[in-house]
């Protein structure tokens, strides 16, 4: 809240400047409460203001409403200091004509006109943007980023293209930028030639989060990592390690030959494989299904004809996993070959207990799709500039700060196996 500070402090002056009778107009004895509002982490009286009323001037209204109230109810709130509020303090919210009334009538068009239809709350558009639709990993964090939306008081649409192609993503990311949507929460499929798109929505006005894969530095505000890409490409050479016993030919079954986040991975693992206790892992090739469930699958099958002798194949992505997990199980290879990678519990269960995949990685989408929102929130409301070493909140997440090459870290990837798999719904 106190981050806030010199933004109340300006509209403090402004108040001064432009309303110079509001305190003194303002009721001393109780205002009829149109509604009681429960003060959410990140909330501040001015945002409220403008949230009930569509004017972020009209905040002295609350403060004197709530206190007012609080001389007769001790439920409500007593506030001291106007820029210093708590959650779980109850607030009196009076109507937009009462608002109106007390400060003199300078102020705050109803709600119902203020606010733009397709955000009711009067909050800020943002935009989730995934790879593709039709992905439940995506789909996933969509979950997470409604629920972020919730709590926030703002609105999210969910708007992707049909394929993961950097082309069409360009095309959609003019259309928002057109818009003027409030910020952009992007999960990129080409980290350069996302660039200046990512820069013309930033120059807009608009700021742009990338998550789950970057664009590359110019483009975008701040990236959000799911775990370092270090830590998730060396971890899932020590998995199939593991899972072959530290012998024989693997291979990567990738998504796009593009994507920022598998390539990451990729240049990882095989950094991962030159270690001498991986000398007699031998990584035969590496395909890309595009995160398309067909196209992955035929790349499993020629995988396996084309090696006949191959022991593992590795795919860090959600959809590829999956489909190459199917392809073994078609073929009665189980238990010759082994899929591990990136999978979600949800459709790895199975095959966990099939033995066509007996252990897999993933960090939480939901959680993912949910630190998205808050981090695109912070920036977009003013809280943080997103810059290195700043701090914000994300709800029940907790703190983050974002490390000098202008990113944070969700957090560390789960492996997964037939002793939790059942634990887990997403
Ligand atoms: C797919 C996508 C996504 C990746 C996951 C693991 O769903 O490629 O970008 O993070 O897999």
């Amino acid at each position: 809240m106190l981050k806030n500070f010199s933004k109340i402090l300006s509209i403090l002056l402004l108040v001064a400047l432009l309303v110079p009778t509001a305190s003194m107009a303002l009721a001393q004895e109780a205002v009829a409460c149109d509604e009681d509002y429960s003060v959410q982490a990140d909330d501040w009286l001015s945002k409220l203001a403008d949230k009930f009323y569509g004017d972020v001037l009209a905040y002295p209204a609350i403060f004197e409403a709530t206190n007012a109230a609080a001389a007769t109810d001790s439920s409500y709130a007593t506030i001291a200091n106007a820029d210093l509020i708590e959650p779980g303090w109850k607030l009196c919210i009076p109507s937009a004509e009462d608002a109106q009334a007390m400060m003199g009538g300078a102020t705050a068009a109803p709600a119902a006109e203020a606010a733009p239809a397709e955000a009711p709350a009067g909050g800020a558009n943002y935009v989730l943007v995934p790879k593709n639709l039709g992905n439940p990993y995506f789909d996933g964090a969509n979950v997470g980023a409604q629920a972020a939306a919730a709590e926030l008081g703002v609105t999210v649409t969910y708007q992707g293209s049909a394929t993961a192609d950097a082309t069409e993503q360009i095309q959609l990311l003019n259309s928002l930028i057109a818009q003027k949507v409030d910020g952009l929460a992007i999960s990129a499929n080409d980290s350069d030639a996302l660039v200046p798109t990512g820069k013309a929505a930033i120059d807009a006005g608009i700021p742009v989060v990338t998550w789950d894969a970057a664009i590359a530095p110019g483009g975008r505000t701040v990236h959000i990592n799911q775990a370092t890409g270090e830590g998730i490409g060396r971890s899932q050479i020590a998995l199939v390690s593991e899972l072959i016993g530290g012998e024989g030919q693997i291979a990567i079954l990738s998504a796009t030959s593009t994507a920022p986040n598998q390539n990451e991975w990729i240049k990882w693992m095989n950094d991962e494989l030159t270690k001498p206790e991986y000398a007699n892992i031998e990584l035969v090739a590496t395909v890309y299904g595009d995160d398309d469930d067909e196209k992955s699958y035929n790349e499993a099958l020629g995988l396996m004809k084309t090696y006949p002798d191959l022991k593992a194949i590795i795919a860090p992505t959600t959809v590829g996993i999956a489909a190459s997990a199917r392809a073994v199980q078609d073929q009665n290879m189980i238990g010759k070959v082994v899929v591990t990678g990136l999978g979600l519990p949800s459709q790895m269960r199975d095959y966990v207990k099939s033995g066509a995949s007996p252990a897999f990685a993933l960090w939480n989408p939901e959680d993912f799709g949910y630190l998205a929102i808050y981090t695109l929130h912070a920036i977009a409301s003013g809280q943080i500039e997103g810059k290195p070493g700043d701090t914000f909140t994300a709800g029940k997440l907790g703190e983050y700060t974002i490390d000098e090459n202008g990113e944070l870290v969700l957090g560390l990837p789960f492996t997964f196996d037939a002793s939790n798999i059942d634990n887990f719904k997403f």
